[in-house]
């Protein structure tokens, strides 16, 4: 499991239409889509995905934002995935993200930037399974 990451095309990306190419560059870094779904998510639920960051000033904007439209949650598959997919993603803040990054590519702000990335193995688990069951089987 400790090679697996999970992610989120965020509501941004997705009805900007970057879903295809966002999904083709990470393939093409690497990864192999374990799992794939397109859904929405609840404010409920938002609130629950990230609700280690409740206490943060953004927690309201950023529940609101991310149950606002369809979003792609997938796991992905590769040698070092978590470390490797956060460089592939690049900065919170895209204007701090590195060139060629999917961040510097394809979003606007610190608040829609239209991807996620667990930032730890133990994370991916607990990301991937609020959104896939019987994981061992993908
Ligand atoms: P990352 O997604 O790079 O791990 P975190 O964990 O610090 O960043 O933040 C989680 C999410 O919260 C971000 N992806 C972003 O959508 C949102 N966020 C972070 N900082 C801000 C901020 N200053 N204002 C609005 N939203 C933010």
């Amino acid at each position: 499991m400790t090679n697996r990451t999970f992610t989120m095309i965020k509501p941004d990306a997705f009805s900007k239409g970057h879903t295809g190419a966002i999904i083709d560059k990470i393939i093409q870094s690497g990864f192999r889509l374990v799992a794939m779904k397109l859904t929405k998510l609840s404010p409920e639920k938002a609130g629950e995905f990230y609700a280690v960051h409740k206490a943060r000033p953004f927690y309201g904007e950023l529940v609101e934002f991310m149950s606002s439209g369809t979003i792609v949650a997938a796991i992905l598959e590769k040698e070092n995935a978590v470390a490797d997919f956060r460089k592939l993603i690049g900065a919170t803040d895209p204007a701090k993200a590195d060139a060629g990054t999917i961040r510097k590519l394809y979003a606007a702000s610190v608040g829609e930037n239209a991807i996620h990335g667990s930032d730890s193995d133990e994370n991916a688990e607990i990301e991937g399974s609020f959104f896939f069951s019987g994981l061992e089987k993908y």
